[in-house]
């Protein structure tokens, strides 16, 4: 790389009500010891009904690898689960609550809208492999209103959350977090296809993005 694109200062940033967006708000420091961790946990649970897949949904399948914690997040038809074939969800690890507090107390202060922070009892781990993305949709399993927050890792992508009618769009880089709350819970969203080559250094990642979404459930 001639220069690197995460020099570039960025500020916190109120996207819409209930939506904060928290550049480099990870070190990357930390989000190595995330991917890690993940990487460990989703080791765990290969071979298992529980492991990381790429859903079904309908009659196709996802191009996102989905590691749930906590919760199962079961597609055809969509529901949340806490067992599969009698294997247990791995939980949650214990540091994503203190991230998650973290980051709802910098979205606070930007946005009070945001609202409290959720009691993660589920959290997605998604790993895209370079050049995929998500469709649009609603996160409508969790029965709980409190916000979802959401880590981005490795390569870059454009998050589009539709604002009444208006989609607003904001890039996502390694070590961002991103706060969709209160107003905005039920709003749709999905992300751009992640971009090649674009992820730093450091977080041993070597392509990719890896996505974690912390959420309440009841
Ligand atoms: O990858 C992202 O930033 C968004 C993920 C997402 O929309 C979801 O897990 O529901």
């Amino acid at each position: 790389m001639l220069f690197d694109a995460a020099e570039i200062p960025r500020q916190p940033a109120h996207l819409a009500p209930g939506v904060v967006h928290l550049p480099g708000f990870v070190s990357i420091d930390e989000q190595c010891a995330l991917v890690t961790q993940a990487r460990e946990l989703a080791k765990h649970v290969a071979g298992t009904p529980v492991a990381m897949r790429q859903p079904r949904v309908g009659a196709g399948q996802m191009t996102t690898w989905m590691l749930s914690l906590g919760w199962f997040w079961a597609t055809n038809p969509y529901r949340l689960v806490q067992e599969v074939q009698g294997h247990p969800v791995p939980p949650v690890p214990e540091n994503y609550q203190e991230i998650a507090g973290r980051v709802m107390a910098a979205a606070r202060k930007i946005d009070p809208l945001v609202g409290p922070t959720p009691n993660v009892e589920t959290a997605l781990v998604n790993f895209y492999p370079p050049n995929t993305g998500m469709g649009m949709h609603v996160d409508a399993e969790e029965r709980s209103e409190n916000a979802v927050v959401s880590l981005s890792i490795g390569e870059e992508t454009v998050f589009r959350i539709e604002v009444g009618e208006t989609n607003v769009d904001t890039l996502l880089m390694s070590g961002d977090a991103l706060v969709f709350g209160g107003p905005a819970r039920r709003a749709r969203h999905g992300v751009l296809r992640v971009k090649p080559g674009t992820g730093p250094e450091g977080t041993s990642l070597a392509d990719g993005r890896i996505n974690i979404t912390m959420r309440q459930v009841m």
